[in-house]
């Protein structure tokens, strides 16, 4: 290096330095997620990095990659790290077999990579420690880069680096329910991000800075607006605007989707009808499909809301959903879409219980849907809440590819004030067994393809993302968004695993406060399902917003969006007979499941209250089940005080401004969760005749009270 060369390195160096200590002061508001890169503690122990070698491959996928990298490493090693002319000591190496003709000499197992995989590899190369991130394309080396920052960043050692990895599913994409006049339904951080007036002449940073979260996970797809859909998206102005999204999006390997509300030719295109079967409405969609590629012409495809809660659909025509799917994906096949269409269904005429319909609906088309259509399946038969068994048609549309759907965003979850880590959530479900192939046929297996072999897979999350200088609300909330990402990549990942690696990249390297914070997150759904709807009870929230507790609310136009239907307590019993002496939904799952779920006795105690009608004086345990249900509510509400005081010893490990958030958040959860219990105690011991158990303590405000609250502006309503 020259004289003025050295100078002006070390003036970087220095104006980096500074600008990496400044960061927690400016940065600490959460916006940076877990990219925030923090300098790894030990200055000693960095690992020996000179710089990144990244050889030819000058496309928009490949500079995302390497730029990242150096970013990313600069702020983890607290020193620039330049790009390198040739391989070094302590280069990273960020190569394809046709960028680096040299990685075809090392014998590499690439092929089982595909065109999303990589491989990090420590290994000497003439002579040179390098660290290899290797991969059969530049979209393989963006995931490859963020999993090395990812690995260092979780304290993680170079020495011996030896990870493969490719993705379990195709379609990992993230559904934003955001309306075009900028609100989010079930959005609980804001308003939605895109500026839809501003665009397509102003693009924001904030949307790149959300790309590379996404890539950074592997997220490859995104719903722009929500499934209760405008069909205005679909029209030209709008369509400029999905542009100018998809081009910013795009150099992250992210491919823009959009909601199609099925009434499109209708409501915009002209046409007197939507029949799918009629000439001019497929004419319509096949037109509408080669405009939309000529602006986006990587675009991924629709997701379809229709005949559900109002929308409008096939059947409106006498058609069923696959007539439906099969008609707009007839339109994107020529360009390589794909349909998502959902299966969250319930009429609004039929007296069938309401969890068995979408079974009752769509099994019966199994193998009638067209080679680019996904079914997307919510992981439960009834709605988000916070436990359900998991949806019954998982393995039982053999013939018919289906998508996972996840609700990120905390609609029955305490929206983003209360602290719910979703991880073991979606694990529960992921890794719960269908048999549908025998036993082992999990609800993961079944969705990346294996059990069934389909080759077109995909898992959706309803985002959590809002306007929010911390895109989510709650800096726990973050954790949902990353834990969604990174169980699509790989569904069999552990929650606590998550949890961890999340941590230490959001918060603090240190190991105790790893360990206990991953305790306060793993525990917390739980603490959840307690306070709110504990052995089995669901859907007994507010009305409309769904904020806080409902049990009693009967009034309602239709049965099911009663919280008395879900429940169905009175003076004898309390619980929702799904036995064959009841609604007989247990059949809807493959035998060895229908038969434990059609017996109490095998019945987990989570779903007891779900699949069986019991007297109050059922025994549950050593107790009553009127007993049982005050003393879980009762645990709802202490574990959340212990969450309050298990993060108040945290301090130190936090920078001041979220420590201080999350701990305000707590008490908020911790009066809610109080609430929560209090109403439904209140309520059911009404209901009951029962009064509450000695030793307990009795609800402070009457149920009139409890009653009488209205919530006429809470976030989110639909
Ligand atoms: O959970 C319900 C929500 C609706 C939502 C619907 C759906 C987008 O309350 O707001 O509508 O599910 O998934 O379609």
């Amino acid at each position: 290096m020259t004289r003025p060369g050295r100078v002006l390195g070390v003036v970087c160096a220095v104006l980096f330095a500074a600008a990496t200590f400044a960061m927690p002061v400016r940065g600490e508001d959460g916006y940076q997620l877990w990219l925030r890169h923090a300098p790894l503690s030990e200055a000693a122990t960095r690992p020996a990095v000179t710089g990144v070698f990244f050889p030819g491959g000058e496309t928009p996928l490949g500079n995302s990659a390497a730029g990242e990298l150096r970013r990313g490493l600069g702020g983890l090693l607290a020193t620039p790290v330049p790009l390198l002319e040739g391989v070094e000591a302590g280069a990273v190496v960020l190569a394809t077999p046709e960028t680096w003709p040299a990685l075809a000499d090392l014998d590499l197992p690439l092929a089982g990579l595909g065109e999303e995989g990589y491989l990090l590899r420590r290994m000497v190369h003439d002579g040179a420690p390098v660290t290899l991130i290797a991969a059969n394309t530049q979209r393989g080396l963006l995931y490859g880069g963020f999993a090395l920052l990812r690995h260092l960043g979780g304290n993680g050692a170079l020495e011996g680096l030896d990870v493969a990895s490719a993705p379990a599913i195709d379609w990992r994409v993230l559904n934003h329910w955001d309306n075009l006049d900028g609100h989010v339904e079930r959005g609980y951080a804001g308003r939605s991000i895109w500026d839809w007036w501003r665009l397509p002449g102003q693009t924001e940073q904030r949307y790149v800075d959300y790309a590379r979260a996404n890539a950074s996970l592997g997220i490859n797809g995104t719903v722009l607006n929500n499934v209760n859909a405008s069909a205005l998206v679909l029209t030209e102005r709008y369509l400029e605007k999905v542009a100018a999204i998809a081009d910013v999006l795009r150099p992250w390997g992210i491919r823009v989707f959009l909601s199609a509300r099925f009434s499109a030719p209708r409501d915009i295109g002209g046409l007197d009808t939507a029949d799918p079967l009629d000439p001019a409405v497929r004419a319509w969609w096949k037109a509408k499909a080669d405009e939309i590629y000529r602006h986006v012409p990587d675009f991924g495809g629709f997701l379809v809301k229709a005949n559900s809660e109002g929308q409008p659909g096939p059947q409106n025509y006498g058609r069923t959903h696959a007539d439906g799917a099969n008609l707009l994906a007839e339109a994107l096949a020529p360009h390589g879409g794909v349909v998502f269409w959902r299966a969250f269904v319930y009429s609004d005429t039929d007296p069938e219980d309401r969890v068995k319909q979408a079974y009752s609906e769509f099994q019966p088309l199994d193998g009638d849907f067209a080679d680019n259509v996904l079914v997307q399946v919510k992981n439960g038969p009834l709605d988000f809440q916070p436990r359900e068994p998991f949806h019954p048609l998982f393995g039982a549309m053999p013939e018919t590819p289906l998508a996972m759907e996840f609700q990120v965003t905390q609609e029955y979850l305490g929206f983003s004030t209360h602290l719910v880590y979703l991880g073991t959530l979606w694990e529960e479900v992921l890794d719960a067994d269908t048999f549908a192939a025998g036993p082992g046929t999990t609800v993961a297996r079944v969705i990346d393809g294996r059990a069934q072999g389909h080759a077109l897979t995909g898992i959706a999350g309803v985002s959590n993302i809002g306007s929010d200088r911390d895109w989510t609300g709650h800096p726990f909330a973050q954790a949902n968004w990353y834990a969604f990402g990174r169980l699509a990549w790989d569904p069999e990942l552990g929650a606590r695993a998550i949890a961890e690696e999340w941590l230490a990249q959001t918060f603090s390297r240190d190991a105790e406060f790893i360990a206990a914070a991953a305790d306060l997150m793993m525990g917390s759904r739980e603490a959840a399902v307690n306070y709110m709807t504990p052995l089995g009870l669901t859907h007994i929230m507010g009305t409309g917003h769904h904020y806080g507790p409902a049990p009693w609310v009967d009034e309602l136009g239709r049965p099911e969006w009663n919280p008395t239907y879900y429940h169905r307590a009175d003076d004898s019993a309390i619980g929702f007979d799904r036995t064959a002496s009841g609604s007989n939904a247990v059949a809807q799952y493959a035998p060895p499941l229908a038969e434990r779920y059609g017996s109490l006795a095998t019945t987990p105690e989570e779903y007891l209250l779900w699949f069986h009608r019991l007297s109050w004086d059922q025994p549950v345990g050593d107790a009553t089940l009127w007993e049982a249900l005050v003393a879980r509510y009762d645990l709802g509400v202490t574990q959340v005080r212990r969450m309050q005081a298990e993060w108040a010893k945290l301090g130190t490990y936090v920078d001041e401004e979220r420590h201080a958030r999350v701990a305000r958040f707590l008490e908020i959860q911790g009066q809610e969760a109080q609430w929560w219990r209090d109403a439904c105690l209140a309520y059911f011991s009404e209901v009951s005749g029962r009064p509450m158990p000695e030793g307990t303590a009795p609800p402070p405000h009457s149920l009139e009270h409890y009653r009488s609250l209205k919530f006429p502006f809470a976030p989110g309503d639909g």
